[in-house]
């Protein structure tokens, strides 16, 4: 039998007048972030400039690792220098504050360089996954007005051109790379645009009250919703940086998590930038024995990564460690989904450590429940709330109001009070949304959970029907309204299957039109459309026909109950189911 609780003997990670006391003491992280009153808040400026400037100026920020094993580094101050020069040159294109700004490309320089360049002008910036396919693309592109996209000459090929037309906010494209085609029309040259640039500091004056990064998130209902972050949100990543990752300056850091999400973004530039760590960038997809070597060969000290991940790593077994030894890793977490204890274990059993757990959802911006650096675990626990952050559990009360639940052990939805520096502003263009997210002074995550004498928070499922997969948030609705598309489906529902991989697998129930029969030419065209419109990352892996498909009083899909009769589960009262 393993014990319930890993005793930790952890120093404290944030200076003492920032960790202990209640109400957290924000400006002391400001503090030590370099933030002066009244001043300049700048991602960009925090993260590149303030270290460039420093003795930190020609320490690697990033280290990128390609699919043959060549590296490549870029310091502080080369990364300063070239925030800089692409800055100018989206001035040179009339980018200025609140203009949106895209990325849509793999994990290589020209990304960070692009992502921090367009926060130092006060650009918006919005990533896009690149599995993504042209609808999720026309679909955020066009919600939110984007005035840029930063891509690669195939990604804009396949995904872009055919729908420029569509997107007529849409005035500049720059390509980071020709792969030899040369100059697409209606296209900017990467190198050239920033050869032409000037190389003079390209800062705009920011607040922390500034719009800097937009996150598109998935709901049960309508089409994913643009969660708008500050320039302020530093704080949280800083701070969460040395208490629930335990990042020190001089660390080598590897999140494996693709910027086109955002904990790619949060914790795979803001944070670790802001603490002035070199990051480990790895530009090629999942492999297991790949990844145990970059952890070997990188002199990787904290690792931030997904239990799907771990899942795979485990599936691979005890041979692929034989022999492997990492002495400079110090410090294990992980983030997306539910940790499970046999999981923590397995760090303890391969890596020498414990995996540490962390929770928190894109409107959050950072991580708000961890099992943090000074605090013992309890494997399967997703640990406590962070200083300076206040978390509840709740239940609903006739109408919108909400009942604290005090009671240890009682399941019920995890709320936190509002106020935290990386709390999401607004869903772009849907202030109702937004306020629905909040009763009084709490912002209601959605997700059920139960909290432990010790309060310890435990997570058990979530209150929607919006679907886990590899770690990517889902939105059924989405999903089903592109399989809608195709002229032979009458009506669809999509649910997330549990798998033992990826957490959950798509699934999608699909009713016919009734002039059309069901095929497997059908579902394999089925398949191959939806892949083709959304994506990869987002596309269903199975395709099932049903006679019709269950609806609330109201008209809707039930998807639970859908999902009820896939695992074989009662399917209980859904008679009163909005
Ligand atoms: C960062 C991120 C948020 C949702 C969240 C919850 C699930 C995240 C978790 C976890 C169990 C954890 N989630 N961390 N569930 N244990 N440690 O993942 O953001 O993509 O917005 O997803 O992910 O359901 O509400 P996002």
């Amino acid at each position: 039998m393993r014990p319930t609780v890993i005793r930790q003997s952890h120093g404290a990670a944030l200076s003492p007048a920032a960790g202990g006391a209640t109400p957290f003491a924000w400006e002391q992280v400001g503090r030590e972030l370099g933030i002066t009153p009244g001043g300049t808040v700048n991602i960009a400026q925090l993260t590149v400039d303030r270290h460039a400037a420093s003795a930190r100026g020609d320490q690697p920020a990033f280290r990128s690792v390609n699919a043959d094993g060549g590296r490549r580094s870029l310091t502080y101050r080369e990364l300063a220098r070239l925030t800089d020069r692409f800055g100018n040159a989206l001035k040179s294109l009339g980018v200025g504050k609140g203009d949106c700004v895209f990325v849509l490309c793999g994990r290589r320089c020209e990304l960070y360089v692009a992502v921090l360049g367009a926060l130092k002008v006060g650009a918006v910036v919005s990533p896009l996954f690149p599995a993504f396919g042209p609808e999720p693309i026309r679909n955020r592109m066009t919600q939110a007005n984007g005035k840029v996209l930063v891509t690669t000459a195939s990604a804009y090929r396949r995904k872009v051109a055919p729908i420029r037309a569509e997107l007529p906010a849409l005035q500049h494209v720059v390509l980071v790379d020709d792969l030899g085609a040369g100059a697409m029309p209606e296209t900017h040259d990467w190198e050239a645009l920033l050869q032409a640039a000037a190389e003079a500091p390209a800062l705009v004056a920011t607040s922390a009250d500034d719009p800097a990064l937009l996150h598109f998130t998935s709901g049960t209902t309508g089409m994913p919703k643009g969660a708008l972050h500050v320039h302020g949100a530093i704080l949280t990543h800083y701070a969460t940086a040395r208490l629930a990752l335990d990042l020190r300056p001089d660390d080598v850091f590897w999140c494996t998590a693709d910027p086109g999400w955002v904990t790619g973004m949060s914790y795979g530039i803001v944070a670790p930038l802001a603490v002035g760590v070199t990051s480990i960038v790895d530009e090629a997809e999942f492999d297991a024995v790949r990844w145990l070597s970059i952890l070997e060969s990188e002199g990787v000290n904290v690792w931030y990564t997904a239990p799907t991940a771990i899942r795979m790593l485990m599936k691979a077994g005890p041979p692929l460690f034989a022999g492997r030894r990492f002495p400079a890793l110090r410090f294990v977490a992980s983030v997306g989904e539910p940790l499970n204890a046999q999981a923590v274990w397995w760090g303890v059993d391969t890596l020498g450590l414990p995996i540490h757990d962390t929770w928190w959802q894109t409107e959050t911006g950072g991580i708000m429940v961890a099992n943090a650096v000074t605090d013992d675990i309890k494997p399967g626990s997703m640990g406590r709330p962070l200083p300076g952050i206040v978390a509840r559990v709740v239940r609903q009360r006739a109408g919108e109001t909400r009942e604290v639940i005090e009671t240890p052990d009682t399941v019920g939805e995890l709320a936190l009070e509002a106020g935290w520096p990386s709390m999401f502003r607004a869903y772009l263009g849907q202030p109702e949304r937004y306020g629905k997210c909040f009763a009084g002074k709490l912002y209601l995550s959605g997700d059920l959970v139960r909290r432990d004498a010790d309060g310890y928070y435990w997570f058990v499922g979530r209150r929607d029907d919006v679907i886990k997969s590899a770690g990517h948030l889902i939105g059924p609705f989405e999903v089903e309204s592109v399989l809608m598309e195709h002229p032979a489906v009458a009506e669809a529902g999509v649910i997330g299957k549990p798998d033992a991989l990826a957490g959950e697998a798509i699934k999608a129930f699909l009713t016919l039109r009734r002039d059309v029969a069901p095929s497997e030419a059908l579902r394999m065209e089925l398949l191959a459309h939806a892949r083709r419109r959304l994506g990869a990352a987002v596309a269903p892996k199975e395709i099932a026909f049903a006679e019709c498909l269950p609806h609330t009083r109201s008209g809707k899909i039930m998807r639970r109950l859908l999902k009820a009769r896939e695992l074989g589960l009662p399917e209980g009262d859904s008679s009163t189911l909005e």
